[in-house]
């Protein structure tokens, strides 16, 4: 079996014990995990903190860090074929998907390359004579970041790449499930030649690893992506050391078709947006809002897709849709299927796991149409289950597509610029996709509200998260200070 090891404080270890990872296209153990506990929780948030105060790291310019930030970004780029392999391999995530994600996944580091220097502070103008007062932008400590299975090195990238830049430090948490590609990326990171505890990288357990992590007294902000009963239990855990949080919990995105849209581009559009990742995947636009004069046309455009969908092992290129990354993810989808249908949703195509070995599930579509409670609409499938229901009018279409305690992405399909306009102010979501569906860029922020999260990944905003602002005042008058209390 593959052997893989904990990055802490610049050196590679075996860890407190060691796990199977099981390969999700055959549900068989492939590789052997470290798994990090209390005490290598502890070295790895000391080591970030010493390097945070002491030694090479404070002493970069802003500048220097961008370099090393760009030898990353050439690394990963240079490791791009590797690093997808492993997390197809590790998570089923497909090998179409990881390779092309992976080499996008530079990108970021390139662009927080190129911001590092470009934070800056401010200059107020303040109220009283003699005074100069401007606000520093330092960077707020050690940075725990923890990040799910699916989409590793791209979830880790949107934390790391503004936290270097910030000239913060990090403990970066890969998922028990899946963390082949973030452990064997530590090499890159050790390569780029970042100090001994700048970053750190380590996989266990939620009890004993993540929580351990996200109380312990020396991180300042926990940066998260997962679901939202982790998340409770990470802010809860922020009870004890005040850290500073920014989470990214997913959604329940709806997909809205209007009559007047372009049928076919939005059905490309809506196909990818809900099966591709196999459907695990935050931004899914797993609640598709259709108006009722084009629900069969639509449906059945989508249903002709979703059966056409080739199911193959994940590393073969020509595979549309591989394995789900656990058998965890395939009960509990299958389980709210059946929730589902008992609450009168229709099952339009799939609906069942794929039997034999691995954790494949098809595309399914769900009619929710005439079951307005079914859990499908409402909870997350992290899956490839598509959740279908109508609309009238554009005032029941927004009502809809606001009515859930998510706010992730959103997607509109309409061929009226007005009707568009009304919509991308009236949705309650972090993302609004008019006409396409799925775009991201290191340049765009993102996040959600409610419970998708807060904090924003991506762009300047996500770099100013991992910063804190100190002011400073300084008198310019050589008048001596009179003493205040002597009588005038
Ligand atoms: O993720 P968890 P799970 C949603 C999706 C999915 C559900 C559960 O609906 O079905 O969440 O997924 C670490 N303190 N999303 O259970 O538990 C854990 O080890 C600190 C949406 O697999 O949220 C892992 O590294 N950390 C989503 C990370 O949290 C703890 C992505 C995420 O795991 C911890 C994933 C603790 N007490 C799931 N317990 C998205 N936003 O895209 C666990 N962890």
């Amino acid at each position: 079996m593959d052997r893989f090891q904990l990055y802490i404080d610049g050196t590679f270890e075996d860890g407190a014990a060691r796990f199977p990872s099981l390969d999700p296209a055959t549900g068989t153990a492939w590789a052997d995990m470290p798994e990090a506990r209390e005490a290598e929780v502890d070295r790895a948030v000391t080591a970030a903190h010493r390097a945070f105060t002491s030694g090479a790291w404070p002493k970069l310019t802003a500048s220097q860090r961008g370099k090393l930030l760009l030898k990353l970004a050439d690394l990963v780029q240079e490791n791009a074929a590797d690093l997808a392999r492993l997390e197809t391999r590790d998570t089923g995530k497909i090998i179409r998907e990881t390779s092309a994600q992976i080499a996008y996944v530079a990108e970021y580091y390139r662009y927080y390359a190129g911001l590092a220097d470009k934070i800056e502070g401010a200059h107020l103008p303040i109220d009283k004579p003699d005074m100069e007062v401007w606000l520093r932008r330092e960077p707020v400590g050690v940075v725990a970041a923890i990040v799910p299975w699916n989409s590793q090195l791209f979830l880790s990238a949107v934390k790391l790449g503004p936290a270097l830049a910030a000239g913060c430090t990090v403990v970066l948490k890969a998922s028990e499930d899946g963390p082949a590609p973030l452990l064997h990326f530590a090499r890159l990171v050790h390569q780029a030649g970042f100090p001994a505890g700048v970053v750190n990288i380590i996989t266990g357990f939620g009890p004993a690893c993540g929580h351990i992590l996200t109380t312990h007294p020396k991180v300042a902000h926990i940066a998260f992506t997962g679901g939202p009963a982790t998340a409770r239990a990470v802010v809860r855990n922020s009870a004890e050391n005040l850290a500073s949080t920014s989470l990214e919990l997913g959604g329940k995105s709806p997909f809205i078709v209007f009559d007047d849209a372009d049928l076919d581009s939005a059905a490309n559009a809506q196909v990818s947006g809900i099966f591709a990742a196999t459907g695990q995947s935050c931004v899914a636009g797993s609640r598709l809002l259709v108006q009722d004069t084009v629900k069969d046309a639509f449906l059945s455009r989508l249903k002709t897709k979703a059966e056409a969908i080739r199911i193959a092992a994940p590393d073969d290129m020509a595979t549309e849709v591989g394995p789900l990354c656990t058998a965890r993810q395939r009960d509990h989808i299958t389980a709210t299927i059946a929730a589902s249908i008992a609450k009168g949703a229709r099952v339009v195509t799939g609906g069942q796991p794929v039997e034999g070995p691995g954790f494949y599930f098809p595309p399914t579509i769900l009619d929710c149409s005439t079951a307005p409670d079914a859990p499908a609409l409402s909870d997350e499938f992290f899956g490839p289950v598509l959740a279908v229901t109508t609309f009238g009018t554009e005032a029941e279409a927004l009502a809809r597509a606001n009515d859930t305690a998510y706010g992730l992405a959103s997607g509109v399909f309409t061929k009226s610029l007005t009707r568009a306009h009304r919509m991308i102010r009236g949705i309650r979501a972090g993302v609004v996709w008019v006409n396409t569906y799925r775009a991201v860029s290191p340049i765009a922020p993102f996040g959600g509200h409610g419970l998708s999260g807060h904090g924003r990944e991506g762009g300047l905003a996500a770099a100013l998260d991992y910063t804190t602002t100190k002011t400073v005042w300084l008198r310019t008058s050589d008048d001596p200070i009179p003493d205040p209390f002597v009588m005038r």
